[in-house]
């Protein structure tokens, strides 16, 4: 099926290749026909078809340009509004940041303001302190100096104080032999009664009343009652001795002693039993027809019991 048309080997490949395409379109009729009319059938023919090709070439390839022209506008409006938006976007970024930095200051100078104040604050307290200290280590120098001219006067002085001690000791020495004293002479007082009223013998403690009169016993009793005293009531041999030194007379004085209450059983006005007595030989005998219950005292200073409705004379006895 190789057909020379000419030297040029184009040719040849052109024939090669139509021969290719009938062979592998043979079972095809209809296409082989629109290719076969398609192919060039002569160098004219193909130039026209290559000039064809390229004219297509260059429309696609325009076309491209443009669609890609179009892109790249395209593209390029997006990064302008890209770019806008990111202007915008630093632009609210800094207005924001700057408004940050606005209410930053704000709080910063309100701070540095109160910090401010608070220094001067300290300052002032400071101020104040270092003249107080300064005022301070005046008054204090002076009266640590008043302190140590007292101690000094106080070294001058330790003579004096201490004959002055020496005085306090002797006068506590004084006062304590006063208190002895004093105690001293409240006991001989108490000892020595000096408040007899006149008329009144004073032994010890006690005061007595030597009756110029006579009485019953019960009437001498009273009379001792109205004078604040009572009947002698015999305590001691002493007593017993002073009483009869100072009966003159011959004759008897009441004693506060009697048994009517019961016989024989004698008994001081005072309640207390019997314990010493200076009865005479053979008394108490109780003698006559009412008994004698009241005893009685004479100058040899031995007692007697006579009949208590007898007038005689008295001892009245009372404490100074
Ligand atoms: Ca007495
Ligand atoms: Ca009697
Ligand atoms: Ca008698």
């Amino acid at each position: 099926m190789a057909q020379n048309v000419g030297a040029d080997g184009t040719c040849e490949n052109w024939e090669l290749t139509k021969d290719m395409l009938l062979e592998d379109q043979t079972p095809r009729k209809t296409p082989k026909r629109a290719v076969l009319s398609l192919l060039p059938s002569s160098p004219q023919r193909a130039v026209v078809l290559l000039a064809l090709l390229l004219a297509l070439s260059f429309v696609f390839l325009l076309a491209l340009t443009i669609a890609n022209i179009r892109r790249v506008s395209a593209v390029r409006e997006e990064l302008e509004r890209a770019q806008l938006r990111d202007q915008q976007s630093h632009t609210t970024a800094w207005h924001n940041l700057s408004e940050v930095q606005h209410t930053l200051d704000m709080q910063l100078s309100a701070e540095l303001r109160a910090i401010h104040s608070r220094l001067l604050n300290v300052s002032q307290e400071l101020e104040e302190v270092q003249q107080k200290m300064a005022q301070c280590r005046a008054e204090c120098g002076k009266e640590l100096r008043d302190r140590m001219r007292a101690l000094e006067g106080r070294d001058e002085l330790q003579p004096a104080l201490k004959q002055l001690e020496e005085l306090r000791q002797e006068q506590s020495h004084i006062s304590t032999l006063l208190s002895t004293a004093l105690e001293e002479t409240h006991n001989l007082t108490e000892m020595f009664c000096t408040r007899c009223p006149a008329g009144w013998q004073q032994f010890a403690k006690t005061c007595y009343y030597f009756s110029t009169e006579k009485k019953s016993w019960i009437e001498a009793r009273a009379a001792c009652s109205m004078l604040g005293a009572q009947l002698a009531i015999v305590n001691s041999e002493l007593e017993n001795k002073f009483l009869a030194n100072h009966i003159m007379e011959i004759r008897a004085f009441w004693l506060g002693l009697s048994d009517m209450q019961k016989e024989g059983d004698w008994e001081w006005l005072d309640g207390q039993p019997l314990s010493i007595s200076f009865w005479k030989k053979g008394e108490p005998n109780n003698v006559g027809q009412h008994g004698e219950d009241c005893a009685t005292v004479s100058s040899s200073g031995l007692w007697n019991d006579a009949t208590c409705t007898s007038p005689e004379a008295w001892i009245c006895e009372r404490s100074c």
